[in-house]
Order: structure tokens, then sequence, then C-alpha cells
């Protein structure tokens, strides 16, 4: 048993602006609603977790939740897989889904990078694993078929290997020639990856894939409601095209629901969502299991070196959205992230820029 303790949980919040607004076929995003945790263990030693609550309505309610949560770890061993089921089991007449989960998620990553740097270590070292680099992709918004292509043409220059496109038009041909407008800048040895973000019907999503199956993607991403597994199967089934699902999945239960339908030929859990870190080597030994390569959804630098201990490691979801408020932002370089052996899981806060921020 670990002999550190935890002192304090302490819990701010933020609103980073976005560049640009990220368009979606289901909302559009301005800025990034932050809570930043920080747990502080006996030794002095602090670690970091972040979690983003998608509309600004959830942060406050979120980060209260993470200070309502802060004093039942308080003077409790820095132990998170063990603190990780102990909580889960305090909320289990609520659940754990939803602002729980997160709020549960955010305390376990910064458990996690707590105890690795209290043993100086980065956090692959601390899970056994050897860093390694992955490739990334970019995102490109719902941008139209010139703003994709654009878009797309600049990440090939920036040297990346992959680009994720939002589709979801008012026609399939609208979506057809943005795909087809995006292969015509970037050529045909880059992946290309598409995202309905559900807003598809079960049916639409039949007549809309059955066009799409012959354009050489990567896979395509969540055209129908993420919890609709029975209809996945039918679509997982009926095309070549990998379908791709995962970021709405709250806790690997979810997961293990979807696998067992065969909802779905790729994976790609989101950090928070899934579990924190916690959630996420279950998840990964659970797509291991059934030999499924596996992703991931924004948290580039916390899920780049989850990457490196999850064995069917694939495809890394590269976002910027968070670099202001990091000293140390996840580097790219020739198509491949730059792996290194910063303590716990990479991430310090630059406070300069969040006192611009804070809210
Ligand atoms: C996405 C949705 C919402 C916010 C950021 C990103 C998207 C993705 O579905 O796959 O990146
Ligand atoms: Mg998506």
């Amino acid at each position: 048993m670990s002999d550190i303790h935890i002192l304090s949980v302490a819990v701010r919040v933020a609103k980073v602006p976005l560049p640009e607004p990220h368009r979606t076929a289901s909302a559009v995003i301005s800025e990034s609603p932050l809570v930043l945790i920080d747990v502080t263990a006996s030794d002095g030693t602090v670690g970091h977790g972040l979690l983003f609550t998608y509309t600004p309505a959830a942060l406050g309610p979120t980060a209260q939740l993470v200070e309502n949560i802060a004093p039942l770890l308080e003077n409790q061993s820095l132990a998170p897989k063990q603190l990780s089921l102990e909580l889960a089991a305090k909320f289990r007449l609520l659940g754990t889904q939803g602002i729980v989960g997160m709020a549960l998620a955010g305390i376990d990553m910064a458990l996690w990078d707590c105890l690795a740097r209290c043993h100086h270590l980065s956090l692959v070292t601390l899970l056994g694993g050897n860093s390694k680099a992955v490739k990334p992709y970019g995102a490109v918004g719902f941008d139209g078929i010139k703003g994709s292509a654009r878009a797309a043409e600049n990440l090939a220059k920036q040297g990346f290997l992959g680009v994720k496109a939002k589709i979801g038009y008012p026609t399939l041909s609208e979506d057809l020639e943005t795909i087809r407008a995006m292969r015509s800048a970037v050529g045909d040895d880059f992946a290309i990856m598409v995202d309905y973000n559900q807003s598809l019907d079960p049916a639409e999503a039949l007549r809309r894939l059955c066009h799409l199956d012959d354009e050489g993607l990567t896979w395509i991403e969540e055209p129908i409601k993420a919890i609709d597994y029975s209809s996945y199967k039918k679509l997982a089934a009926a095309f070549n095209t990998p379908i791709q699902c995962g970021e709405n999945w709250w806790g690997i239960a979810d997961m293990q629901h979807s696998l067992c339908a065969e909802a779905s030929n790729l994976v790609m859990p989101d950090v928070m969502k899934i579990g924190g870190v916690t959630g996420w080597l279950e998840a990964a030994a659970l797509a291991a299991a059934h030999n499924i390569p596996m992703s991931n959804h924004l948290w580039p630098e916390l899920s780049a070196r989850l990457m490196s201990v999850t064995p069917t490691a694939h495809w890394l979801e590269y976002s910027d959205w968070w670099n202001p408020i990091l000293q140390e932002p996840l580097q790219i370089e020739r198509g491949y992230t730059v792996m290194d052996h910063r303590l716990g899981s990479g991430i310090e806060w630059d406070e300069e820029v969040i006192c611009k921020y804070v809210c």
C-alpha cells in the first residue's frame, strides 16, 4: 500500500476560446469550457486532471461536483485504481454516467498524474510501457466543400498523414463532394475519415453509406445515435468501410454493450467519458480482447501517452484547442507524435495564461 496520501483537491473553471468555431452536424463549439483539477499529495506533489464540459451550462455543476467529492478523498492513500472502485461504489445508486462520470474521471486523471510524479516517473513508465510514437490525424469542422478541402490541404502541408472531416450536410451529394474535394487536395496516400456526429437516422445512414463505401475512407464515424447498437450492427455488416464509434460511451459498460452487439469495426473512447486513466486501461484491455483497433477522442496529450500502453493502438485524434493553457503541448514531427519522458501525463498548466481565462 502506498504511504503517500491525498491532502487536497483544488478545482478551477476556465473558458478557452477556440481560434475558429468548430462546426459539427449536431452543434457549434466556439470555446472550450474546462474544469482544471489539482490534487496535492502528502509529499507536496501536485497532479493535474482536465475536463471538457462541451457546454458552459455544465461547467459550474461539474466543478461543483468535483468539489463535493473532494472530502471523500482527503487523507486517503494515493491509489487511483482502488479509489476509482470505491468512488464508483459510492455513486452506485445515482449511477456514474454524465456529469458524475466526468467528475470521477477528472479526479482519476489527476490521481494517476500525481502518483507518477510522486515516483518521479512518466505515466507511461508507471504503467509499465515504453513511450511509442503514434500517428495523429487533424480534424476539420463542418466547413463546406471548399473549406474542408483547404483545411485538409493545410494539414497535409503541416505533415499530418490523415484528416477527419465533419459531414452530414443537407444532401448526400454535398457529403460526397466534400470527400472528393478533400481527396483531390491531399492525394491517395492520405487517410480521410468522416464524422456524422450522430446526425442521421438508421434508414438515411443505410442510404448514404452505400454511396460512400467506394471512397477509400479510413472510417465513417457515428453516422447514427451512439446508443443504437442494433442499427450500428446492420451498418457495420453492410459495408466495407469501417464504422468508428466510442466517443460517447459512458464507461466501459457502454463499450462492452457495443462490442457485444458488434456495433463497430473500430473504437475510439474518450478518456473523460470512459472513466479517466482507469477506464481507459480497461477499455484498452477490452479492445485487445476483441482484437479491435483503438483510437482516442480529444485529450491528445494524455491519450498519446495512454496509446503507448494500448495493445491495439490505432490513430491519435489531434486537437490544439487546449494548447493555450499548457506549457508544453503535444509535439508532432513528420506525421508522428514526439514522445518524451516528462513526468506524469506531461501536462503542465501555463498559469499566466490560465489567469486570463479563469471564470
Ligand atoms: C467532436 C465532437 C465534439 C467536440 C469535439 C470533437 C468530434 C470528434 O465528434 O470526433 O472529434
Ligand atoms: Mg466524432
